[in-house]
C-alpha cells in the first residue's frame, strides 16, 4: 500500500549566513521515496507570519500524512528532536523581514502548547544506534522555528492520523568555522546531517507507537 506522502521543510539563511543547513538537507532529500514515502520538500522564508503562510499552503496542496519541519541550531551539537511547541512569539534578533515580536502568542487565544505527533524517542534510538549523536529536546526557543512548529501542531489539530514534528540540526562545518568565537561551535558535515534526517523519516514512517525511553533532563 503506498504510503502517504512526507513534507520536509527547511529554512531560508538568517542572521547574517550565507546557508542553512536545514534546506541544504531538505533540498538533497526531495523527490526520493522512504519506507514508500514520498519526500516533497519545501523552503520556509525565517520570518514571523510568512513562513506560516508558506506551510499553511502547502498543507492544503500537498495534504502529506507526515511532515517533518528542520532548522538550524547554532551551538547545538546533535540531531535535536523537537518535544513541545509553545505559544509564544519572543525574537532577539528581528527576523528577514524585519520583524522582533516580544511576548506575543503564536495563535491569540489557542492552547499554551501542543506536543509533537511524531514519535520522537523511536527516533533518537534509531539515530543512535546508527551511531548518530542525537537527544530530545525540551524547548524548540521562541524564535521562528518554534513558531513554525507551533502553527504547524495547530493547523493539523483537528486532522487526524496527520503526524508531525521539529527538528534542530546543528551549523555546518565551514559555518562553524567562520565564527568568530573560540571554540567554535559544534557542526556536522552535510552527508552526516541528510543521512540522520533521512532514517528520522523512515523511522516516522515505520512506527505508529513511540518507544517508552527516557528522553527527559533534569534542567
Ligand atoms: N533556525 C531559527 C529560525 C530558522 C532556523 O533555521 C530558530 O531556531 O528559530
Amino acid at each position: 500500500m503506498p504510503q502517504p506522502a512526507i513534507l520536509l521543510t527547511g529554512f531560508e539563511p538568517f542572521g547574517g549566513e550565507s546557508v542553512n543547513p536545514s534546506w541544504q538537507v531538505a533540498q538533497a532529500l526531495h523527490g526520493e521515496t522512504l519506507a514508500g514515502a514520498r519526500v516533497q520538500s519545501l523552503c520556509l522564508p525565517c520570518a514571523f507570519g510568512d513562513a506560516l503562510d508558506t506551510l499553511g499552503a502547502a498543507l492544503v496542496r500537498q495534504r502529506p500524512g507526515i511532515v517533518l519541519a528542520l532548522g538550524q541550531a547554532g551551538g547545538r551539537s546533535d540531531f535535536s528532536v523537537e518535544r513541545i511547541a509553545i505559544n509564544v512569539d519572543d525574537a532577539r534578533l528581528p527576523c528577514n523581514a524585519g520583524r522582533r515580536p516580544i511576548d506575543e502568542p503564536v495563535v491569540p487565544g489557542a492552547p499554551a502548547a501542543y506536543f509533537a505527533t511524531l514519535p520522537i524517542k523511536a527516533i533518537v534510538a534509531a539515530l543512535r544506534s546508527a551511531g548518530l549523536p542525537a537527544s530530545v529536546s525540551q524547548s524548540a526557543g521562541t524564535y521562528v522555528c518554534n513558531h513554525v512548529f507551533y502553527g504547524l501542531m495547530h493547523a493539523l489539530r483537528r486532522r487526524r492520523g496527520v503526524r508531525a514534528g521539529f527538528m534542530h540540526l546543528p551549523l555546518l562545518p565551514e559555518q562553524a568555522a567562520a565564527r568568530a568565537t573560540v571554540p567554535a561551535p559544534p557542526s556536522l558535515p552535510l552527508a552526516t546531517l541528510v543521512q540522520g534526517v533521512r532514517l528520522a523519516l523512515v523511522t516516522a514512517v515505520t512506527t505508529t507507537a513511540d518507544l517508552r525511553a527516557s528522553g527527559g533532563a533534569e534542567t
